[in-house]
């Protein structure tokens, strides 16, 4: 009998065991369900929130990248150049897209709109430089004319070569280093002196202007954004808000007209890069690129002292240089 209540013993331990493996697994399955749950429950309030209230406060993407990188991040077009509601003189701001060294097409389109140095200022949306054929008569226009312009990321790469920087040491870089040994001490200082984003106040027909080249990210003071996103956006990833120059997220302009336009002084961003969607024009985003160094056109945006609303003029690109 005390033979057989001993093996006894260790059987309800035994028979237990399974229960007791089986219990944290079930604990862990529970676990899993209620942070699935949570993790549902957290971003619908999230989108919800944002939604109604726009993003929360971005972080500060590469915070001063652009002091050490030696680029200028924002500059003022001067008071005099910016045509306001109340001038009684002929004064135009004109602002063009890409010219990409597109030099006849440049004078033609100036042409059209009977540019006159003593009454406009140029502002140019970036890539004044490569693909096209006069990439240095293009500059030199620009130094002559006092013309504003800010950075784009050929202008860029161009740069970073004369400068003998960390270039990108890709093959088909040859065309910008090619560029960069043929630039003067003055063309390539007066490259350099673009800024990577222009404000002007109080423009007529468009209130507060941002110039950059490619886009700008919600939320993010204009002295902290990221240098390279600046002349390189296309898209910002949903959730994350990061910018890409890639085109799968969201189209960078149409976050910034969703958020922008709750604020009480709106921003109005014009722009040039995104040759693929051309000619984009938004209630607070002027996309102008529309695509000229390809065999599109190039558009200028006139704002004017003598319209209440800017307006759109362009040129016929004859020949395309590039893919
Ligand atoms: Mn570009």
């Amino acid at each position: 009998m005390p033979d057989r209540k001993i093996p006894l013993l260790p059987a309800p331990a035994s028979s237990q065991l399974p229960t007791s493996e089986m219990r944290p697994r079930r604990k862990l399955l529970r676990l899993v369900i209620y942070s699935l749950i949570a993790t549902g429950i957290t971003t619908l309030m999230y989108s919800a929130y944002a939604q109604v209230f726009g993003p929360p406060s971005e972080p500060g993407l590469n915070l001063n990248s652009a002091k050490r990188l030696g680029y200028k991040q924002l500059e003022n077009i001067p008071l005099r150049y910016i045509p306001r509601e109340y001038d009684t003189d002929l004064k135009r701001l004109v602002f063009i897209g890409d010219v990409h060294g597109m030099y006849t097409e440049l004078q033609e389109l100036l042409e059209q709109i009977n540019y006159d140095k003593h009454t406009d200022h140029i502002v140019l949306t970036g890539d004044l430089v490569t693909k096209g054929p006069d990439s240095l008569k293009v500059i030199d226009f620009g130094i002559e004319n006092g013309v504003s312009c800010v950075r784009g990321n050929q202008d860029d790469r161009v740069l970073l070569h004369y400068l003998r920087n960390k270039a990108p040491s890709e093959k088909q870089l040859w065309v910008e280093k090619a560029l960069a040994k043929k630039l003067s001490k003055e063309q390539a200082a007066w490259l350099n002196s673009c800024p990577l984003i222009l404000r002007a106040d109080d423009v007529k027909g468009l209130g507060n202007v941002a110039i950059v080249h490619a886009g700008l990210i919600h939320g993010v003071p204009l002295d902290q954004q990221d240098p390279v996103a600046i002349m390189t956006m296309r898209s910002v990833h949903r959730r994350s808000r990061v910018p890409s120059s890639g085109t799968t997220g969201t189209h960078w302009a149409r976050l910034w007209n969703r958020y922008e336009k709750h604020e009480r002084v709106p921003l109005t961003v014009i722009y040039g890069h995104y040759a693929a969607r051309g000619l984009d024009r938004r209630p607070l985003s002027q996309g102008l690129d529309s695509n000229c160094v390809r065999g599109g056109r190039l558009t200028a945006l006139v704002a004017s002292t003598r319209t209440d609303n800017p307006e759109v003029f362009s040129v016929h690109c004859r020949k395309a240089y590039s893919k």
